[in-house]
């Protein structure tokens, strides 16, 4: 499968990476919208948050729970927000789930 995200989590691309388990990989976003940004993805294959089922629901939890270690190890003390992109509505460019983890200032209120 030609898909940019399972080559970071095979370590086929570098990334620079902020937290590792087994089931998923944070790593720095190379187009920062925010003093700190960062990705969680799962290390599992799955499109985008449209594609859970009750047998994958396991995957989005894995990555919800890496969250608070990825905040922490960047420093976000503060607060920050938590995205998922799906779709072309959503403007999802890279079709495996991740979310964004954006901080280290105030952010704007406006969602979209
Ligand atoms: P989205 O638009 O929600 O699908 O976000 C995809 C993000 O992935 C986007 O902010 C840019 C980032 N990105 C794309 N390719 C790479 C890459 O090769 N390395 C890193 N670190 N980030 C990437």
């Amino acid at each position: 499968m030609d898909c940019i995200f399972c080559k970071i989590a095979a370590g086929e691309i570098p990334c620079k990476k902020i937290y590792e388990d087994e089931r998923v990989l944070a790593f720095f976003d190379i187009q920062p919208q925010a003093p700190v940004h960062a990705l969680i993805i799962p290390k599992t294959h799955v499109a985008s948050a449209d594609e859970l089922t009750a047998q994958t629901a396991g995957v989005a939890a894995d990555v919800f729970g890496a969250v608070p270690k990825v905040a922490r190890a960047c420093g976000l003390t503060r607060g920050y927000r938590v995205i998922t992109n799906v779709g072309e509505d959503g403007c999802q460019s890279v079709r495996h789930l991740h979310c964004h983890l954006l901080g280290g200032r105030k952010l704007p209120e406006e969602m979209g």
